[in-house]
């Protein structure tokens, strides 16, 4: 058969049902067969970036994996931010480009770039294929590469005339390859029990590895067994329910919360488990590691030590880790636990952030308590990045594991409503797009892809007029503001003619009191919907430099 059914029946019997894409000339050889699946359904976007957000939508809020799929030259360039934001943030997609034939590779050909070389840093792993005899192994290895160990996003480059070419292959023989998942050594593990039994104030870090690994709701019950607190990573929200009683909140320098910082001060040791101890989480880090003592299970060895040398470091996949530590500390009994572990729904309440503000123009906080009383656990969150996406953070509660999608290292602004897009299609919950007014106009195009498909993501814009972020960047760290207002997002440009022209349902907001109306207008609507939320450009957002000086702003 042609190696491009050859590669449709692998995604099949990998498990793919899904591949977002944008088709043209030097893809079309792989689209004739995709068209043709009964078990792939594709949908078309508006820009080749959106396609990898969507599919790092669909794994994050799902946990299956997604294709994304493009043509040679600007669209295989236009891949490279969503490859990166999803390799930074350790979400396997497949991304498959088109490419012109073998014979014009590195002569210049029409729409013929190195898309392998350029994702190389911004990829887990990237493939040209020459040889259609190498199909099929290559993309047996590359579904193994993009699970195993720490997962990733792995690109395959696909030349027009291998996709045309035919190869022997029977679907029945295709055995997806298996994954090795490292388990821990017993030592390791009683030896981080009696570090803990040891410890006067330890506590959990719960890293985005639990939640790549299903093992939120066991990571708990190990907190329960070793009456820790838990904080959970940026990565991690939702990881534990917002009114657990041992829940910590976050501990950062931007999403962080006051609870978080204090819990995290207070410790002596941290038990890091699938985390990887990045800038905006330990801000300075001579103030992060004090004389705390920390171990720290991850599954990739190179993450170990990364970052600071580890007092034991456990290489083992999150759920076999917490398992394994689960036993062991039975074996020990209850222990008294962190300074803080009886008090912390008291001192959540103590030290929430003040969100009740009745101002008009309305202040963001508000924003975010109405959409903490508004949605429930089944709702999907994205954000992209801006002091919207920090305040998100900050301000919202989220009690399920996959219910809240950041995008964490690469805070790439677009990525909110392709990722809602892939989360509603991938699960059917409700996607809500959180965003900023000037993060709106990156992927706004796709609200078209969202209305068409009849996926009625919500999309709330924080309006505050600014390039928030990089206003308050400015103003605090320079004494200067240049570029950074926009006045017109709240006149003279309409964002609810924006979406009414992408046939979406569209309101601006000026009451905070109207904010549960206007959401209940978008969701009677049936439709995509953009609930514009005129607010206050100058708010600022809490923030510091480390995790003991973190400003905090109360209007
Ligand atoms: C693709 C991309 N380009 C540029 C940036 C830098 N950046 C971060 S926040 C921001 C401004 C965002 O403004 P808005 O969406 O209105 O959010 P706000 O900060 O006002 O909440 C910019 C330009 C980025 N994160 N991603
Ligand atoms: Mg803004």
């Amino acid at each position: 058969m042609k190696a491009a059914e050859a590669i449709i029946k692998i995604l099949e019997l990998e498990g793919i049902d899904t591949v977002y894409g944008i088709p043209g000339a030097g893809i079309n050889g792989f689209y004739k067969y995709l068209g043709r699946s009964e078990k792939i359904k594709s949908f078309c976007h508006r820009h080749e970036e959106a396609c990898v957000h969507a599919a790092g939508g669909h794994f994050r809020a799902s946990g299956k994996m997604a294709v994304a799929a493009c043509t040679s030259g600007p669209g295989a360039t236009n891949f490279v931010t969503g490859v990166y934001t999803c390799n930074i943030d350790s979400i396997p997609v497949i991304a498959i480009t088109g490419q012109a034939v073998t014979a014009q590779l590195g002569k210049d050909a029409f729409q013929c770039v190195d898309i392998a070389r350029i994702c190389e840093p911004v990829a887990k792993k990237t493939y040209q294929i020459t040889d259609p005899g190498k199909v099929v192994e290559t993309f047996a290895e590359a579904f193994r590469v993009a699970k195993e160990g720490k997962p990733g996003a792995i690109v395959i480059d696909l030349p027009l005339d291998v996709q045309n070419a035919e190869i022997d292959f029977d679907p029945a023989l295709y055995l997806p390859l298996s994954i090795e998942t490292p388990a821990p050594e017993a030592e390791a593990i009683a030896r981080a029990i009696q570090m803990i039994n040891e410890a006067k104030n330890p506590l959990l870090l719960m890293g985005g590895g639990v939640i790549l690994a299903n093992a939120a709701a066991r990571c708990i019950q190990l907190a329960e067994e070793l009456n820790l607190p838990v904080i959970t990573t940026y990565m991690a929200k939702g990881g534990i329910p917002a009114g657990h009683p041992l829940n910590a909140g976050h501990c950062g320098i931007q999403v962080g919360q006051p609870i978080g910082n204090k819990v995290f001060l207070d410790s002596d040791l941290v038990l890091g488990i699938g985390c990887r101890f990045t800038d905006r989480h330990t801000g300075d880090i001579g103030i992060y590691r004090g004389d705390r003592k920390f171990i720290h299970i991850n599954i990739e060895p190179s993450e170990i030590n990364k970052i600071f040398p580890a007092d034991l470091g456990i290489v083992a996949d999150a759920k076999k880790a917490i398992e394994a530590l689960l036993v062991e500390a039975k074996k020990h009994g209850k222990r008294s636990g962190h300074v803080d572990a009886a008090n912390l729904p008291a001192l959540r309440k103590e030290l929430a952030r003040k969100l009740d503000y009745g101002a008009k123009p309305i202040n963001p906080h508000r924003v975010f308590g109405e959409l903490n009383k508004y949605f429930g656990d089944e709702a999907v969150f994205t954000t992209g990045c801006g002091i919207t996406q920090i305040w998100s953070g900050q301000l919202q509660e989220i009690s399920k594991p996959r219910g809240y999608l950041a995008s964490g290292g690469a805070g790439c602004l677009g990525y909110d409503i392709p990722a809602a897009f892939g989360a509603t299609v991938a699960t059917g919950k409700q996607g809500v797009a959180v965003m900023g007014d000037f993060g709106f106009t990156f992927h706004a195009q796709e609200l078209a892809v969202c209305a068409k498909n009849k996926i009625p993501v919500i999309v709330i814009i924080v309006n505050n007029a600014y390039l928030g972020l990089i206003r308050q960047n400015q103003k605090y760290a320079y004494g200067y503001e240049c570029d950074v207002a926009m006045p017109e997002n709240q006149g003279m440009i309409d964002y609810v003619k924006v979406a009414e022209g992408f046939a979406c349902y569209g309101e601006r907001v000026f009451d905070p009191a109207e904010i549960p109306a206007a959401l209940d207008r978008a969701k009677a609507s049936g439709k995509p919907a953009v609930i514009d939320i005129v607010c206050d450009p100058a708010v600022d957002c809490s923030m510091g430099t480390a995790l003991d000086n973190c400003r905090e702003f109360v209007y």
